[in-house]
């Protein structure tokens, strides 16, 4: 990799790429209720795609061609959209606003929202165990596929999302708060890391260092996440601001400049942890670069 590697030229082509192949995976229908009109809007055309770039990126790393692996990071994305669905829905954080226009659940209904997720979060695991998939055996997508059902669910995000309601009006503290973090946003991302690894054929001493790799850069996305929900700007950023007032984040317990710093740390530890891995890491590196600058 050239040192004139340019990192926002590669996320451009890869969110491309993304966005082709989620286009093909839930066709506009007819006479489906709206069901696939919903999933389109909210699946199709915004967000920034990282979770399924880090899998696809990883599996690169490990010297496997990526358009294999772009039905998988597709799944990925799905429980990522349905994840976004659900948290902005009146029930849990009632946001008017996502990626740039009205919520799902305000552009449709309440009722269309929630099936809507349930519809991207069961396509995830088609997509993911499917057949279309190229140069991984069933043993490694069964693996990879396991990876990411744990990190989305009850040991992972479904938990930091029920520690996030229930943390709402009761005093955090710091460990308990890395913890909430870990789970609802740092363990997809870890996820999307390990699983593009295991597709991508990675030795098995690779795996722990990608791991925390993907955890630490996981962590940073979040707190840099709390940043710009205190300091960022509400255009490019594409929701309402500032409505974390309630809730314990990282800014909160530590102001702006300790958030700051560590944002920075927890994306030293994920550089770190790169050390370990001997093949060429210089796009995860920019990726973790790009994770902790972004205004969006
Ligand atoms: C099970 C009913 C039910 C709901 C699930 C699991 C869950 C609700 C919510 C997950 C928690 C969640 C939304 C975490 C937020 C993580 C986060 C930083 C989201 C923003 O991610 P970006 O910045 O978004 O990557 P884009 O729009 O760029 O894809």
């Amino acid at each position: 990799m050239s040192r004139a590697f340019d990192i926002e030229k590669y996320l451009g082509r890869r969110r491309e790429q993304i966005e082709r192949a989620l286009d093909k995976v839930v066709p506009a229908g007819k006479n489906d209720g709206g069901i696939s009109a919903a999933m389109r809007y909210s699946l199709i055309g915004g967000g920034k795609r990282l979770r399924p770039i880090l899998c696809l990126a990883a599996a690169e790393t490990f010297g496997k061609p990526a358009a294999h692996f772009v039905q998988f990071a597709c799944g990925i994305e799905c429980i990522h959209t349905y994840s976004l669905i659900h948290d902005d829905l009146p029930a849990m954080d009632n946001d008017d606003m996502r990626r740039g226009k009205p919520t799902l659940h305000v552009a449709f209904s309440d009722a269309v929202a929630i099936l809507a997720g349930d519809g991207l979060l069961t396509l995830a695991f088609e997509l993911m165990a499917g057949r279309g998939l190229k140069g991984a055996e069933a043993a490694r997508r069964l693996e990879a596929l396991s990876v990411v059902s744990r990190a989305a669910g009850f040991r992972g995000m479904v938990l930091g999302q029920a520690l996030d309601i229930y943390y709402e009006d009761r005093e955090i503290a710091p460990a308990m708060l890395k913890t909430l973090h870990t789970n609802k946003t740092a363990a997809l991302i870890e996820a999307s890391v390990v699983s593009g690894s295991i597709l991508g054929q990675a030795p098995s001493h690779t795996l722990k260092p990608m791991k925390q790799f993907g955890r630490s850069l996981g962590l940073a996305f979040q707190i840099v996440d709390d940043l710009l929900d205190a300091t960022g700007d509400e255009e490019l950023v594409g929701k309402q601001l500032g409505k974390d007032g309630s809730k314990a984040t990282y800014p909160s317990l530590f102001g702006v400049e300790g958030a700051r710093l560590l944002a920075r740390r927890e994306t030293d530890a994920a550089l770190n942890s790169l050390k370990r891995v001997k093949q060429d890491t210089s796009v995860l590196r920019a990726i973790a670069e790009y994770a902790l600058n972004r205004s969006y």
